[in-house]
């Protein structure tokens, strides 16, 4: 089945009544010398060692070809992909204006929370990758009655293909210098998913890339603390391993010491290289969206983040991104910012963590208490 430019507008008209907010659908294959500098770009990146303890991004087929480089190792079948957005901005200050001081920063992703309140005065979380799934499987399900032959995946995160390669592809985006993919409306807080599908598409019926609209705009590159934004020639990239992203969620154990200092207030993610972007300045807020943010995680007080408890954390962030680093490590992450703070009144928590029997909280709690001490009383 070959799908011409009216499948593709019905499957695009589709996704926006399922509730995104963009979509395009590309070629798996392309133009083969496309696909091959996208491959290569990714195994120069592992090679580089920037993916760092993310094992599952270095995962290769029995012949050791990287399993991600080409989403045909996966899916022999795959022709096509649908690459749809949903806009996640929020009504809310962003994370390099001024805050109230002791507060930290989740990234605004995480923020998402169910409508309604809980009867314990708690609003239960909701993930995003649950979110997008339902509404990419409502896609799924109207792709299915009108042509009954296809094979469909959806994924959201969790698929073996590089999404924002496909999605810029798609012309939902450019890639921006801070690696993003980037809206000309929208700007950049959005969260992708695809439907890989068997359904070719005409050569002529393919979505239209994105132009690039970097221009001579290096904001990001200068704003991230970390200098993990490396692009090398044409190729826009970061070195994971020293973005606070992947220090705050993906990193195991104790954070490499020179860059606790520079991770600054984030004990989730990290926003800076999308708030400084001017393609953010007008982008709209999801209104009425399926994820609306949640008041009390955006600059949340460190102190407020210590004192949860087990069934505190369980109950604020049940089904919500922060699932995934648990309490452990977000304590962790909460340590590191409050010996960033310059709060002498955290000493006191500081010193408690510093005694207690969790190696990797003690170890970064003395690390902060020996930083507050250091620095000048507020
Ligand atoms: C691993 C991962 C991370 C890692 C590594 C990020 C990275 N830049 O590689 C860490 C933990 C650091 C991370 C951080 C974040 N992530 Co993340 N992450 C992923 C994940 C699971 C895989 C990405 C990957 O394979 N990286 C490897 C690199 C090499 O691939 P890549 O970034 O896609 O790079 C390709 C392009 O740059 C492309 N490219 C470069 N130049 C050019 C030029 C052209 C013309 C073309 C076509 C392509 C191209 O080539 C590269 C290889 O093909 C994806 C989901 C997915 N399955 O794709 C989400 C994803 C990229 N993350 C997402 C988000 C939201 C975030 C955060 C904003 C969360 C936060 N606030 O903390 C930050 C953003 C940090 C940043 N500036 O990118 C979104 C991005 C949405 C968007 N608007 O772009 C994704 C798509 C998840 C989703 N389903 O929505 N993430
Ligand atoms: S998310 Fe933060 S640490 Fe990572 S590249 Fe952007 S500014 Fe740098
Ligand atoms: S800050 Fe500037 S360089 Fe970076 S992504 Fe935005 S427009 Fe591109």
């Amino acid at each position: 089945m070959v799908l011409s430019v009216t499948d593709r507008k019905w499957i695009e008209q589709r996704a926006c009544a399922a509730g995104f907010d963009l979509a395009g659908v590309v070629t798996v294959s392309g133009a083969a010398a496309e696909h091959a500098a996208s491959e290569q770009r990714f195994a120069d990146w592992i090679a580089a060692g920037h993916a760092g303890e993310m094992e599952y991004l270095k995962r290769a087929d029995a012949d050791g070809q990287l399993v991600r480089g080409d989403l045909r190792r996966s899916m022999p079948w795959a022709q096509s992909v649908i690459v749809c957005a949903v806009n996640y901005n929020a009504d809310a200050p962003r994370s390099i204006e001024p805050a109230p001081s002791g507060a930290g920063w989740i990234a605004r992703y995480a923020w998402s929370g169910k409508t309604g309140e809980a009867a314990n005065g708690s609003y239960p979380g909701s993930d995003y990758h649950d979110v997008l799934l339902d509404q990419l499987r409502a896609v799924e399900a109207e792709l299915r009655e009108r042509y009954p032959q296809c094979e469909t995946r959806c994924y959201v995160d969790t698929g073996p293909l590089l999404e924002r390669d496909y999605a810029a592809r798609a012309g939902v985006g450019w890639i921006g210098r801070n690696t993003c993919i980037i809206h000309q409306q929208q700007g950049s807080w959005l969260l992708l998913g695809v439907i890989v599908t068997s359904l070719a598409l005409e050569a002529s019926a393919a979505s239209v890339p994105a132009a690039d609209r970097c221009g001579s705009c290096t904001r990001c590159i200068d704003a991230c603390p970390t200098d993990a934004l490396a692009p090398i020639g044409g190729t826009r990239q970061m070195d994971a391993t020293r973005c606070i992203a992947y220090l705050t969620i993906e990193k195991k154990g104790s954070i490499p010491e020179e860059l606790r200092a520079p991770m600054g207030r984030q004990v989730f993610g990290c926003d800076i290289c999308q708030d400084v972007c001017p393609w953010n300045r007008r982008a709209p807020v999801s209104v009425g969206g399926a994820l609306p943010a949640r008041r009390e995680l955006v600059n949340p007080a460190l102190d407020w983040l210590a004192a949860l408890d087990g069934p505190a954390f369980n109950r604020l962030f049940r089904q919500s991104p922060l699932e995934r680093t648990r309490r452990k490590r977000l304590l962790r992450n909460v340590a590191i910012a409050m010996g960033n703070s310059g709060e002498q009144r955290f000493l006191a928590q500081l010193d408690v963590w510093a005694a207690g029997d969790d190696p990797v909280l003690a170890e970064s709690a003395s690390w902060a208490a020996t930083q507050l001490r250091l620095s000048p009383d507020k």
